[in-house]
């Protein structure tokens, strides 16, 4: 297999995927931390229509968008597969990916961004989504069964960003009374080592967004 390279950025849960991905198959690579306000030529030439992280190289080769670097991950080195093996699995396992990154996570950047009428609209939203979530771990301690696959590598955006969302804006990101098996999941997941290796230091990242709720002048309200 060819030499390996990712352009990530340490706050980017999306970069974390491929970081995980790569680790869980043994690969080395070389890693190139991107600053996001001052991006390298390299990252605009090789993700010119989106010119974000994470994009990886393959001999020189880019492939942007962690859900298909994941998907060539797991392709390109078959041992340690991520991906059900099943392809009925495999294709409901791409499904609720696509639902996390398209529909559940924009409706959590509402609830974490914004107030009020705004805010409990999105909630509600992320309340029904959830429930109907839930149905996929049905009981299991990962999505992917006994240990971490695909979706709960997919679905680590959630685990991290509820205790640090917890901190920066003083409420529930999502409801533990209403959803506790969120709780239960993340709380397995950040015991796996592979995650803990790759997740972002939770006190710098709720610095990171503390300064960026700061700068944009977004007010906090703690009495939600
Ligand atoms: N759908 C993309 C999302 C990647 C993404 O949003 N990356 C962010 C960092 S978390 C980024 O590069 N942002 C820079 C920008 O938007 O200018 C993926 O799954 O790779």
């Amino acid at each position: 297999m060819g030499k390996v390279k990712v352009f990530g950025a340490w706050v980017s849960p999306f970069s974390m995927r491929v970081k995980v991905a790569l680790q869980m198959k043994g690969v080395e690579y070389d890693y190139v931390e991107e600053d996001l306000l001052n991006k390298s030529e390299d990252l605009l030439n090789y993700n010119p229509i989106h010119n974000k992280v994470p994009v990886m190289l393959i001999d020189g080769k880019p492939i942007a968008e962690s859900l298909v670097i994941m998907d060539y991950i797991d392709e390109a080195w078959t041992h340690n597969p991520i991906l059900p093996s099943d392809p009925y699995e495999r294709a409901r396992a791409r499904f609720w990916a696509k639902f996390i990154d398209d529909t559940l996570f924009p409706q959590l950047i509402v609830v974490f961004m914004s107030h009020g009428e705004e805010s409990e609209k999105a909630t509600k939203e992320v309340d029904e989504l959830l429930t109907i979530f839930e149905k996929e771990l049905n009981g299991k301690k990962f999505f992917g069964g006994d240990n971490i696959g695909f979706l709960d590598i997919v679905a680590s955006i959630l685990a991290i960003w509820i205790p640090c969302s917890q901190v920066v804006i003083g409420k529930e990101l999502i409801a533990r009374a209403k959803h506790p098996w969120v709780y239960t999941w993340a709380d397995h997941l950040l015991q796996c080592t592979v995650i803990k290796q790759n997740m972002p230091d939770q006190h710098k990242l709720e610095a990171y967004y503390q300064a960026r709720f700061a700068s944009m002048n977004i007010k906090v309200d703690q009495s939600e």
